[in-house]
């Protein structure tokens, strides 16, 4: 009993300061982070890993927040020269048994007139509205540029 109760406040713990992956069934969110940008900035970048660890497809069809006006998803394109933000308006799919990664291949999740400016370390609330699993409650990390790497760097094995 005594045990049971040490594993769980340690669990609670590492839970508490990580807090940095969020569950949903079979949907899996890694490391919600949002690049620091100057003051006033009209926009914000948010990038984020999804696993789906289920036997069924998924879609991760928009993001709500209460701190932006908006938030779209957007895949930066180049036409004739000239870089170009796409509105990704079907959404991305999560293959069953899959991951992406929203910042692969120029997408990412624009958070549209933040309602103020976000330092590092800041955390910004937000929803990821799947298909199937539903609302998931997340908070975007505020980070450093460089970080903006994808899934794998630095602390994700942990
Ligand atoms: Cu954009």
């Amino acid at each position: 009993m005594h045990r049971f109760f040490i594993a769980t406040a340690f669990a609670l713990i590492a839970t508490s300061v990580q807090a940095h992956d969020f569950n949903a069934g079979s949907i899996y969110v890694d490391h919600p982070m949002i690049e620091e940008a100057p003051p006033n900035a009209p926009v914000l970048g948010g990038y984020v890993a999804i696993y789906n660890n289920g036997n069924a497809e998924d879609r991760l069809v928009g993001i709500d927040s209460p701190a932006a006006q908006k938030v779209e998803l957007h895949r930066s394109v180049v036409t004739d020269g000239i870089a170009r933000m796409q509105p990704m308006t079907d959404g991305i799919l999560v293959p069953a048994g899959s991951s992406i990664w929203v910042g692969a291949d120029g997408s990412h999740a624009m958070f549209v007139k933040p309602d103020r400016r976000y330092l590092l370390g800041d955390e910004v609330p937000a929803v990821l509205v799947f298909e199937k699993a539903g609302r998931v409650d997340v908070t975007f990390k505020v980070e450093e540029r460089s970080s903006a790497e994808g899934p794998g760097h630095e602390d994700h094995t942990q």
